[in-house]
């Protein structure tokens, strides 16, 4: 028998394969459907200090070749999301889950993450550094002097698992500087990659979505290469303590496959699932089944970064 299981820091997964922030997340019957799906845990969608309607619609479009989103960051707040996974951890079976944060200023992110500090959430957060889709507030993560900042601040008093989102980065330069500032701090992952921010996709004339002119986060198909190569420069470059969630183009067991031998634990599903709903966690699971089985590979940590080189 083959097993997707895996670990990130001290919880288990019975299933590396789970949704991706944004999608299938944004109330608790949604995210209860992942619950009771085929998937190893759930992330919620970002919550923020105060809740928000998001972008005006329509604000995302399914294409040929995956998607485009400006949601704008349209959630129900941080103690919402708090508040469901800290009832869902005390119910025999519960699988460990993500709760992902972000505030809209520095202070704001140290006021949500002193508030679950003192929750009784036992789980993992993830702390959204990529959103590209709020007007006038750009990716956090492309500010390499402020993530530092926020960083060191919030591990001053933030002493339960925490890992970060990330947003593609597109030069060995900035892979380096990136990993040398996320290893002076007990990250326990990172997610690479959140969409490509501010791509445009065009249909006869016409933009596909209403915000910034047609703007958006594109997923799916068009950006599995920078995903893969994002986690991969990451597992490269990171102490082993950072373990990697991939996450990026990911629609069939062979790119849950490739996003692993890259080094990902974990994989999430962002686009695929917006197209397919919760029973694709099934498919994909028995697809990545079937070519660790073709290959012999007994487990994930099997063939986890044995990305295979020329020079090798
Ligand atoms: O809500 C969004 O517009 C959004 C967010 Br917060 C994010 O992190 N990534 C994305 O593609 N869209």
């Amino acid at each position: 028998m083959v097993s997707v299981q895996t670990t990130i820091g001290e919880f288990h997964f019975d299933n590396c394969l789970m949704n991706a922030a944004g999608v299938y997340c944004m109330t608790r019957e949604e995210l209860a459907a992942i619950e009771q799906s085929e998937a190893g845990s759930f992330v919620t969608k970002t919550g923020t200090f105060k809740e928000r309607k998001g972008n005006p619609e329509p604000r995302y479009a399914d294409t040929a070749l995956g998607s485009i989103n400006s949601m704008g960051l349209p959630n129900h707040g941080y103690r919402y999301y708090l508040d469901y996974v800290t009832e869902l951890q005390e119910q025999p079976g519960s699988k460990p889950h993500f709760l992902s944060l972000v505030g809209l200023s520095p202070d704001e992110t140290h006021k949500i993450l002193k508030d679950v500090q003192a929750s009784d959430y036992r789980g993992l957060v993830e702390l959204n550094l990529s959103c590209p889709n709020v007007p006038g507030k750009p990716q956090i993560a492309y500010d390499f002097e402020t993530t530092e900042q926020i960083l060191k601040e919030v591990f001053t008093y933030y002493k339960k698992p925490l890992g970060i989102k990330l947003p593609p980065y597109f030069d060995i330069v900035h892979f380096d500087q990136a990993a040398h500032i996320f290893n002076q701090f007990p990250l326990t992952f990172v997610n690479c990659i959140n969409s490509i921010g501010n791509g445009l996709i065009i249909e006869d004339e016409h933009v596909l979505i209403k915000p910034k002119n047609g703007f958006g986060g594109i997923g799916g198909d068009y950006v599995k290469p920078t995903a893969l190569a994002n986690v991969h420069a990451f597992y490269q470059r990171l102490k082993p303590s950072i373990q990697i969630i991939g996450t990026g183009g990911v629609k069939s067991g062979r790119d849950a496959f490739e996003h692993i031998l890259c080094g990902a634990s974990m994989v999430q599903l962002g686009t695929v699932l917006h197209q397919e709903g919760p029973e694709v966690f099934g498919r994909i699971t028995a697809e990545l089944k079937a070519i660790m089985t073709a290959k012999g590979y007994k487990n994930v940590a099997d063939f986890r970064g044995k990305l295979r080189y020329f020079n090798n």
